[in-house]
């Protein structure tokens, strides 16, 4: 019997045969996206829950953020740090308001604004907080996540993001997420920072307990520890509020941003700070090739004049309540718990009904694109963009595949 060969096998094969094997996609081949909506090479059309895990919180092309990027790609798009351009300044300046601190160092993905921010971390607690040189410790949190360098992979407590990679990076103590004695317990005169991520995402979308955050602000402020916040899933609109921290009112000294700075077009990401932590860089410190580069500026400045102009957080707060309540409604003997803040939203599948992924491919099958994360959870994280009438859609496949 003669089998054709799709346009999605043949990508799906040379995929296989040219690419590391370190993923394991859906098998779906997407060529367009516009909006919340993908269409793969065989010209169906899916619904993107996933945003490329909240890098894609405007929407996938915004025309705004398209159109910044076209503009500044006939100017100038990369000069190095070792020369000044006219694009980082503004975004800075901008990242900076929105933000409420002083001074942003930009980098390009979250591994590397989380790195720096080890650093400058670090080199503050030797040479303001007085901790020994060398003997600098950062409190991580059970189930983080924070990028894939072999500093962070240091401080996983996932076999499977650490296996073979060793030798790790020392200076690092984890402690239970959301328990803020045991954070408590683990602070010694060498601490010097608490990373975190106010909702864990890679960890199953993992909402802390009310309190959690400002408990451990307030602690860090007591033993003159940095509170260092990864907000760079849960940032930028994701959880309902600008940033997560904003849900407990928590200023954190150190803020981590990333994947929808950049506004689902290009990798921009920054660690940012007041001066008493970012003046502990001097030139020659730290950088990289394209940290600041006028293109990726430009992009960060339309991502978030563009989350600000069509008020993307406060559509994030009331259509994650609204979804996340219709959820909790559906009837399923698989569905053991739904949990999320805004729209980052996890669905946890009883383990006796196995593994998220088969849900996911059901889901695959209606044209809902949605990730497991943690084996056991269906993340749902759209675009911000969404409309409700979308969602509404996303309820009745969604209710038929967990039934
Ligand atoms: C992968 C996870 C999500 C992040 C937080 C830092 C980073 C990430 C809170 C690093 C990146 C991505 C990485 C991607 C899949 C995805 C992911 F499953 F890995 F954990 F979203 F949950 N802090 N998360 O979520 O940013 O260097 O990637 O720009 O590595 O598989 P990056």
């Amino acid at each position: 019997m003669s089998t054709t060969t799709t346009r999605t096998d043949t990508y799906l094969q040379q995929a296989s045969d040219f690419s590391a094997h370190n993923y394991k996609p859906l098998p779906v081949v997407l060529e367009r996206g516009e909006g919340c909506w993908v269409w793969d090479v065989e010209g169906k059309k899916y619904l993107d829950m996933l945003a490329a895990y909240s890098a894609v919180n405007q929407g996938h092309r915004h025309p705004r953020i398209i159109a910044a990027a076209k503009a500044q790609m006939d100017r100038i798009t990369l000069t190095s740090r070792a020369f000044h351009n006219d694009q980082m300044g503004p975004f800075l300046e901008r990242l900076c308001e929105v933000t409420g601190f002083e001074k942003a160092l930009p980098m390009n993905t979250g591994a590397e604004a989380v790195e720096t921010a080890i650093k400058m971390v670090r080199k503050w607690g030797y040479e303001v907080k007085g901790v020994p040189e060398g003997q600098a410790e950062i409190i991580v949190c059970s189930g983080n996540f924070h990028g894939r360098t072999t500093t962070i992979v240091s401080f996983s407590d996932d076999d499977q993001y650490r296996n073979g990679f060793g030798p790790f990076t020392p200076g690092f103590r984890i402690v239970p997420y959301g328990d803020a004695a045991a954070f408590e317990k683990a602070i010694t005169p060498n601490t010097v920072g608490f990373l975190v991520e106010p909702v864990q995402g890679e960890g199953g979308v993992i909402v802390p307990v009310d309190g959690y955050l400002g408990c451990t602000r307030d602690l860090c402020r007591e033993h003159g520890i940095a509170f260092m916040a990864d907000e760079i899933q849960s940032g930028l609109g994701r959880t309902g509020r600008m940033f997560a921290c904003d849900w407990e009112d928590v200023r954190p000294d150190v803020l981590i941003v990333g994947k929808a700075l950049g506004g689902g077009v290009y990798p921009v990401s920054a660690a940012i700070a007041d001066s008493e932590f970012m003046d502990v860089f001097h030139p020659g410190d730290h950088g990289s090739t394209f940290g600041g580069n006028p293109l990726g500026a430009a992009v960060g400045l339309a991502s978030l004049d563009v989350l600000i102009e069509e008020n993307l957080v406060e559509k994030s707060d009331t259509l994650g309540q609204w979804f996340r309540g219709e959820l909790q409604k559906i009837e399923s003997p698989h569905v053991k718990e739904v949990r999320g803040k805004g729209l980052m939203i996890g669905v946890e599948i009883k383990a006796e009904s196995g593994p998220a992924r088969p849900f996911c491919e059901a889901l695959q099958l209606r044209g809902i694109l949605a990730k497991e994360t943690d084996r056991q959870v269906i993340r749902f994280a759209p675009p911000l963009v969404i409309r409700k009438e979308t969602l509404e859609w996303v309820l009745g496949e969604v209710a038929e595949v967990l039934r």
